[in-house]
């Protein structure tokens, strides 16, 4: 079936509706979405598409130097036999995360939904035939848990996306580049994901693959999605500092203010709600090779440490190609679950406590109520630099006994029944 490419006068109708925003203030509604994903702290990240069939991660068209023709034929062998939209739901709640973010299109180009303005998706060029988009809104929806969507802004099949770094040697006709004809498309299926599977947030990706000159004509591409549904939140992982129009701030396999994987460098922390994406393990998209995966312990101290930043964690799982999660997420993603069932009180809802990451751990803070979260101490005293706070009480959170502390002029000591050894020992410090 041929389908469309353009659909002018849907889009014209939909962008004359559009809601008037103020520059530089979010739209009605929107602000409470944002504080929802502020609270919310944690999300799985599914990287699934037609890459995951090579089980080489989602770079393999790029990095196998692949041409793009060649590697589209095998669409029509990808069948995700055992995928199964309300399971993952299930995995997802058990973990504790409170959202989804899931991978509409990846840099190969490869709609996983049903799409009015290419063939190329998993309806129309796979025998599997569903809308796997669609099966996960819907159980998203039944399981009480926020929908997000990733969306590429490359594409390294389509003629008229213009070459960028990342995929020079994928055989694409470099004449037709034609950044209007990519753009349209690329408002007509936002316009698309909006519509059919009423996302709570849009996740950009790929700003980097062309030079900062470039324009990308974002300005225009948020308004839309602000004016079809104004509590819809836009991130945009380009690494660099928010730009107008964005809802929330994202770092890339880093905590904000840090940049170990090389990221985040010059990217200034703004007032809107952080997100940090890492991996499991080493890999977003499925990969063979890899089972380097982190603990569960680790995977648990990092999601503390990014709350102790005041962010969110986006906690990456790439499932198999027949549509399995890998048994070693899901048994992480139990593991978090189970931790949080103790001590999410600790967690969601939460913004960054009184005091900067020390190397004990990290503080969170809901009301009166801080959390000190003691990671990895040697001793069996802690002091903590909370000058000109008082300290009404504390207690470990676990079994509420009281905690013996004294306070000083610059701030409180702890003293503890023993040297902790969990994963994270809480201690509740009720304060004025
Ligand atoms: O190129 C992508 C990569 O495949 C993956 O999707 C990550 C997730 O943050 N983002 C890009 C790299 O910055």
């Amino acid at each position: 079936m041929k389908k469309v490419f353009a659909s002018m006068a849907l889009l014209f109708a939909m962008c004359s509706g559009a809601s008037a925003q103020t520059p530089g203030l979010p739209p009605a509604g929107n602000e409470k979405a944002r504080q929802e994903f502020a609270d919310s702290k944690f999300g799985i990240f599914i990287h699934f598409g037609f890459y995951s069939m090579f089980a080489q991660g989602e770079w393999y068209l790029s990095y196998g130097n692949v041409d793009c023709h060649e590697y589209a034929k095998a669409a029509s062998g990808f069948y995700p036999s055992k995928f199964d939209a309300d399971a993952w739901a299930e995995a997802i709640k058990a973990s504790g995360a409170r959202y989804v973010c899931f991978t509409t299109r990846h840099h190969d180009g490869f709609s996983m939904f049903d799409t009015e303005y290419s063939d190329y998706d998993i309806v129309d060029a796979s025998p599997y035939k569903k809308d796997i988009v669609r099966e996960m809104a819907e159980a998203c929806k039944r399981h009480g848990i926020k929908f997000h969507l990733y969306y590429s802004l490359i594409d390294w099949t389509r003629d008229d996306y213009p070459g960028g770094w990342s995929a020079k040697n994928a055989g694409k006709d470099a004449k037709k580049a034609d950044f209007d004809s990519y753009f349209h498309f690329m408002k007509n299926q936002i316009t698309e994901l909006i519509r059919k599977y009423d996302p709570d947030a849009l996740w950009f990706d790929g700003k980097w693959d062309q030079p900062s000159s470039f324009d990308w004509r974002l300005d225009e591409l948020y308004a839309l999605i602000h004016s079809l549904k104004p509590s819809c939140l836009i991130g945009n992982n380009h690494h660099g500092s928010p730009l107008p129009g964005e809802d929330f701030q994202l770092f890339e396999r880093d905590l904000p203010g840090e940049n170990t994987a090389g990221y985040s460098a010059g990217q200034e922390i703004g007032q809107l709600p952080l997100e940090t994406c890492q991996t499991m393990n080493g890999s977003w998209g499925y990969s063979v090779k890899d089972q380097n995966y982190k603990t569960g312990n680790a995977l648990i101290q990092y999601l503390v440490r990014t709350a102790g930043k005041g962010a969110n964690l986006l906690l990456n799982v790439g499932p198999q190609a027949n549509g399995e999660i890998p048994e070693a997420a899901t048994a992480r993603m139990k593991a978090i679950g189970e931790w949080l069932n103790t001590y999410g009180e600790t967690i969601y809802g939460t913004t960054a406590g009184d005091i900067p990451e020390h190397s004990w751990g990290v503080t969170t803070r809901r009301g009166d109520k801080l959390y000190v979260h003691i990671l990895d101490l040697e001793d069996q005293a802690l002091f903590i630099p909370l000058a000109g706070k008082k300290v009404k009480k504390a207690i470990s959170f676990k079994d509420k006994s009281p905690v013996r502390f004294t306070k000083t002029k610059t701030g409180v000591t702890l003293e503890l029944p023993q040297v902790p050894d969990e994963t994270d020992y809480v201690v509740e410090l009720t304060t004025d």
